[in-house]
């Protein structure tokens, strides 16, 4: 399979993350992208490809200009405010204030932008938002242009980010993204499957009403797992979107054969909808050990969740999304790659 990655996803390495209280160093770090490439490589697992530059006009077609023009400056702006530390939101239009109005300082901007305290904004990180869309728009390209699977090595990810907010590691939704060249290449639908342990609220409210794009999410119930507020079995899409939303949320510590359960009934739900592309929000925090996760996946588990996903017959492309266990992540990542090819 081909394999797409580039350098430029290591400008990012945040130094600080808002967890349980404390300022940590972050779990989403470019470690795991070095690990992945080492293991694939080892493995002779394909070509690896770094993509061209696609440029901000994909990224708009998801975005708002006004959002993607605070994550371009947000960084020199919070330093040239004064801030010691890295840019982090400390404030919300939270139910009891007003939503409607975007402040003028940083630190009101930083609120209204973001929809949690994890993930700082630091020196290097819209560039390696940058470089993880042109990830995903290559493999995405090519899968297009040869039916050919491919996998794209994207970091950060970007399942949480919506149309104009970031948060839980996400900035671009390189997988809205990557649906919405497919669009305007003459797909007619397509669809994208979320296996990330968390769910991905970004690309629900992305398309939430549409009927181009089916999303379906298998991840932790909501009612106990970020992100909280999105991610019941009851959100299926509105107005012409009714039904091209399915959501899958599973208890912590939920029984492997339960959540290949979920696995299959979204499969068969995607084959349904029509699409004629399937690309995969392809978290590894499933994993047994995942630090900040709660599902039980073994490393064999993810070899038969490559060959699942390739059992549904389309044209697809994988795109890198969580996982946290860095020690075994190439290994994860490798064995779903191997069981899509076997
Ligand atoms: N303090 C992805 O997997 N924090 N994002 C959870 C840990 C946010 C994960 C609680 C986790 C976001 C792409
Ligand atoms: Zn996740």
């Amino acid at each position: 399979m081909l394999i797409f990655h580039s350098d430029d996803t290591s400008l990012r390495r945040a130094r600080t993350e808002l967890h349980d209280g404390a300022l940590v160093e972050p779990f989403e770090s470019p470690e795991r992208v070095t690990l992945i490439l080492e293991h694939l490589k080892a493995l002779a697992l394909g070509e690896i490809r770094r993509p061209p530059a696609y440029g901000l006009a994909p990224v708009l077609a998801v975005h708002e200009e006004a959002y993607v023009n605070f994550l371009a400056t947000c960084w020199a702006r919070w330093q040239a405010a004064g801030n010691a530390g890295e840019a982090i939101a400390n404030i919300w239009p939270a139910r009891t204030l007003r939503g409607d109005r975007v402040p003028e300082a940083i630190g009101g901007q930083l609120g209204y932008y973001a929809l949690a305290a994890d993930t700082s904004i630091t020196a290097g990180t819209f560039d390696a938002a940058m470089a993880s869309k042109d990830v995903a728009l290559g493999a995405v390209s090519h899968t297009l242009a040869t039916r050919d699977p491919s996998f794209g090595l994207c970091r950060p990810p970007g399942h949480h980010a919506a149309s104009d907010q970031f948060g839980g590691y996400c900035f671009f939704n390189n997988a809205a993204i990557a649906a919405e060249r497919a669009l305007s290449a003459g797909k007619q639908r397509v669809a994208i499957l979320d296996v990330d342990f968390h769910h991905g609220n970004g690309t629900q409210q992305i398309f939430y009403a549409r009927d181009d794009v089916f999303f379906a999410s298998i991840h932790g119930d909501p009612s106990v797992t970020f992100p909280y507020f999105s991610g019941y079995a009851d959100e299926t899409g509105v107005e012409r979107g009714k039904g091209f939303t399915a959501n899958y949320p599973l208890p912590p510590g939920v029984a492997v054969a339960r959540w290949m359960g979920a696995l299959d009934d979204a499969l068969a739900r995607i084959c349904q909808s029509g699409a004629e592309l399937l690309i995969v929000s392809l978290g590894v925090d499933t994993f047994e050990n995942d630090p900040i996760s709660a599902f039980c996946l073994t490393h064999a588990d993810f070899n038969i969740l490559g060959q699942r996903l390739a059992s549904a017959g389309l044209p697809t492309t994988l795109l890198m999304e969580g996982g946290y266990a860095v020690a075994d992540i190439g290994v994860n990542v490798a064995g779903v790659l191997s069981g899509f090819e076997r």
